[in-house]
């Protein structure tokens, strides 16, 4: 297959000013006929003119009116055109029930929906598929559904058909069309200049009850793109619609977002908090999408950080003003080092901006999302909040209905504030997390840190060169008292020194408050220091961190080492979890400990290869010790924090079930499932329920439970998604790939779903004891599974194929196997381009 090359970008050869596309559904017959105006590019001096196709059956072509036969090449077709202005016309045939690939135009659950990101509107008609193409599309649909969608405003419809025309200019991959029996929650929004938006949130009959939570998700997110960023919406309809299945999360096509129905389907009983607070951040990264990623789009797939690295920070934001701003940054944290470290540190590694791929879609990573946040986090924080505010309007207004790149977004920001960028910039060019060293001296009241930058070379990058990172710092006295407030240090050399003066007393550092940059500290601390912060830093996330750092540094005593569970860990972190005075999510999420991946992470970071199976013990052993030492605090917190309320998926209710939670986990080690079992059986809501399932399970104590809770919510898919899942990660390291194909052969499972697809082939993923299993059983389990799915739907079969990219880390015995079930899915005859080039990377 073919590389494209970020260097080899040359602006398109024809420009398009008026898209009218007609469907006749069918499905297996859609007949698709577009009339699309041309004229050549001014800027070009191509002058070959070639539209994308694939798999499309041509039936007639037109130029200005007469009848043409254009050459078809791979990947599409080029024609003789006239010098000037002209009005192509194609008509084509495509088999929507037939594509199970779910890009392009496709059926599900009876209804007709579109994927068209990143390279998809090829598969629906021939089109100059590129972002930086951008027209004014006009819809007409004819078929015999009920409800007929596309982008824009509604224009007339009637029986059997429906026109739509979408004023705004956008790239063809934000083109979409819905067609389905389906009902509507509907809503309304007045935006601040006074335009009145009808909603509506589109699902299959039944789930119409699901839709509540969504819409008050939307409109909150509505009002906050206007107070906070001054953007308004800018169409009279906005529609959301549910789709059972679904590649990814969802998709931000203008004025009609398609959405994963798990990403969007809520109701107390089938969602737990966690669901519910995923959705409501999924709804405003699309919503937000509207101004960053479709007024202002991508040139090229090279730039796209600059729409999601961009939103997911809006939607980052957002969830922090509508919750707690601590938790989410935490969660974040856990989040960005548990994928994307894990990606910058293997043979995935790439750039935020790659220069190369095969296939576009390989490239919706954890690095392009969360570091590419990240990247705009660290400028926000280098140039302050006014800057960061001034160089957002100045991007809006000047680069509203274009195509950018990175240099567009930076140099808004260089004119505002008069700062060089061409350093900063190395974040997006350069792979890998760099390791910041620091060391510390006291001196006649004087305090210096000398930090050390060096990024590990990643594959096709050897040499990296200093990048500026901002460094958050505070010092804390003696006696707990903050001694310096925080302040952001700019570190731009390989090795830099920053000076405290006027100190009465050695401080404690509190180093990289609130993660202020996507880095490792390495830092040569003992346990004592880690406890003291746990207990005195007024930074919220370094708070949490000191006790991550407990629990890591003890874990890695008892794995490498043999040695008992810590006790400073365990009297610091029952001291914390005991005060009242602390957030209840907080406390919740400094009961977590590091998770098995990252336990492996670290280990392979020191030096040590990670043996699966010890890092599952002494997980295991340490949290069986936890019990016993907060015996009393447990039962306490368990007891105190149950909610009586009526159930409302807001901060302070998820905080308290998630302490509540936590605390049941504790008590189920000693108890024997008992209580856990209560809470099961008088659950009111998923949150309760399905984490007494996970206590149940993790007790042995499961089987009644799964039995019941697969005949109470049989009818519901989302639900029974969750079941397939629980099994699979909790099942015993030896027996996790047999409960996979077990479940595997239920009748319920269905590759075709992707959702079913992640929640048992990406749970065995998740259980890294199972997965990486000692016999090799995990891996020839996936491996069978990845020949299986990839003719049938190669994007969720790349994406999966990352649960192998740990794989260098392990021992030989583990990478011989590794290497064997690779090179098996590797000669599979037709592998498609997504997966071979996912899984060439991986094996090196
Ligand atoms: N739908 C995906 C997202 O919103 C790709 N644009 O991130
Ligand atoms: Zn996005």
């Amino acid at each position: 297959p073919q590389t494209i090359h970020l260097s080899d970008y040359t602006p398109p050869a024809y420009l398009v000013d008026k898209v009218e596309l007609t469907f006749r559904l069918d499905p297996e017959r859609t007949r698709v006929l577009s009339r699309i105006a041309f004229r050549p590019n001014p800027e070009s001096r191509e002058r070959e003119f070639f539209l994308h196709g694939e798999g499309l059956e041509l039936i007639s072509s037109r130029i200005d009116g007469a009848e043409v036969t254009p050459d078809l090449v791979e990947g599409g077709l080029t024609c003789e055109v006239p010098d000037a202005p002209f009005t192509w016309e194609a008509e084509v045939e495509i088999a929507p029930v037939r594509n199970t690939a779910l890009e392009g135009l496709y059926m599900s659950s009876g209804m007709y929906c579109t994927q068209c990101e990143a390279e998809g509107f090829r598969k629906i008609t021939y089109y100059p598929d590129r972002p930086d193409v951008m027209a004014v599309f006009s819809v007409r649909i004819e078929g015999d559904m009920p409800v007929l969608l596309s982008n824009g405003n509604p224009v007339s419809s009637g029986d059997g058909f429906a026109e739509w025309h979408d004023p705004w200019p956008k790239p063809a991959y934000l083109f979409a069309l819905v067609a389905g029996d389906l009902v509507d929650h509907p809503g309304h929004f007045t935006t601040r200049s006074g335009r009145e938006v009808a909603l509506n949130i589109w699902v299959r009959p039944g789930d119409e009850d699901k839709c509540a939570f969504a819409m008050e998700a939307l409109k909150k997110s509505m009002t906050w793109d206007e107070d906070v960023y001054g953007r308004e919406y800018d169409l009279d309809i906005f529609n959301i619609v549910a789709v059972d299945d679904f590649n990814m999360g969802a998709m931000e096509n203008k004025g009609l977002n398609i959405f994963n129905s798990s990403c969007v389907l809520a109701s107390p009983e089938t969602s737990t908090d966690a669901n519910f607070e995923r959705i409501e951040a999924i709804i405003a990264h699309e919503y937000f999408h509207n101004w960053t990623g479709n007024r202002i789009t991508c040139r090229d797939w090279f730039q796209l950080c600059l729409k999601e690295g961009l939103t997911v920070y809006r939607d980052s934001q957002f969830t922090a003003d509508m919750r707690s701003a601590p938790v989410k940054r935490i969660s974040d944290v856990i989040a960005l080092r548990a994928r994307q470290f894990r990606e910058d540190n293997g043979p995935l590694a790439h750039p935020v901006r790659p220069e190369s791929f095969v296939e576009i879609n390989n490239f919706y990573t954890a690095t392009v999302y969360e570091k590419g946040a990240e990247v705009i986090g660290m400028l926000k924080r280098l140039v302050g909040d006014a800057d960061y505010a001034r160089a957002l309007d100045l991007y809006f207004e000047r680069h509203d209905g274009q195509a950018c790149t990175i240099e567009d977004w930076l140099a808004v920001f260089e004119e505002v504030t008069g700062r060089d960028l061409s350093q900063f910039k190395r974040w997006y060019s350069q792979a890998g997390t760099p390791r910041l060293k620091v060391t510390e001296n006291f001196k006649d009241g004087e305090y210096t840190l000398e930090f050390e930058q060096k990024t590990p070379p990643t594959p096709g990058q050897d040499q990296k060169l200093p990048q500026v990172i901002p460094i958050a710092v505070g010092l804390l006295g003696p006696n707990g008292d903050e001694v310096v407030p925080t302040t952001v240090l700019e570190m731009t050399e390989a090795r830099q020194s920053f000076s405290f003066s006027g100190l009465a007393a050695e401080p404690v550092p509190s180093i990289l408050r609130d993660f202020s940059a996507p880095v490792i500290l390495e830092r040569e601390t003992d346990n004592a220091e880690r406890a003291f912060l746990l207990a005195h830093d007024t930074d919220p996330f370094n708070k949490w961190e000191a006790g991550r750092a407990l629990a890591r540094e003890g874990l890695c005593e008892m794995i490498v080492a043999g040695a008992p569970p810590d006790a400073a860990y365990l009297d610091a972190v029952q001291a914390m979890a005991r005060d009242d005075a602390l957030d209840p999510a907080f406390r919740a999420l400094a009961l977590g400990l590091p998770s098995q991946d990252d336990m492996a992470q670290t280990l392979h970071e020191r030096g040590h290869t990670p043996d699966p199976q010890a890092i599952w013990e002494a997980l295991e052993t340490l949290r069986q010790a936890r019990a016993q030492h907060c015996q009393d605090l447990a039962a306490r917190l368990h007891a105190q924090y149950q909610v009586t309320e009526p159930y409302r998926p807001d901060a302070q209710q998820t905080g308290a079930r998630a302490l509540a939670n936590a605390a049941l986990g504790l008590i189920s080690r000693l108890d024997g499932g008992a209580a856990a079992q209560r809470q099961f059986d008088t659950a009111t809501n998923m949150t309760q329920q399905l984490y007494a399932l996970s206590c149940l399970l993790q007790a042995g104590k499961g089987e009644d439970a799964v039995a019941r809770f697969y005949d109470q919510w049989r009818h519901d898919r989302l639900v029974i998604d969750k079941w397939f899942m629980m099994q699979v990660l909790h099942a015993e390291p030896a027996e996790a790939a047999a409960t996979t194909e077990r479940l595997t052969r239920h009748s319920d499972f269905d590759m075709k779903n992707p959702n079913r697809f992640r929640a048992t082939l990406g749970a065995l993923a998740a259980n890294p004891a199972g997965f990486h299993h000692a016999s090799g059983a995990g891996y020839r389990l996936l491996a069978d599974w990845l020949i299986r799915l990839d003719p049938v739907n190669p994007q969720t079969t790349a994406r999966m194929c990352s649960a192998f990219e740990t794989w260098k880390r392990y021992d030989d015995s583990r990478q011989a196997l590794v290497a064997a079930e690779l090179d098996r899915v590797l000669s599979t005859p037709a592998l498609s381009r997504d997966t071979t080039e996912m899984l060439s990377r991986i094996r090196g």
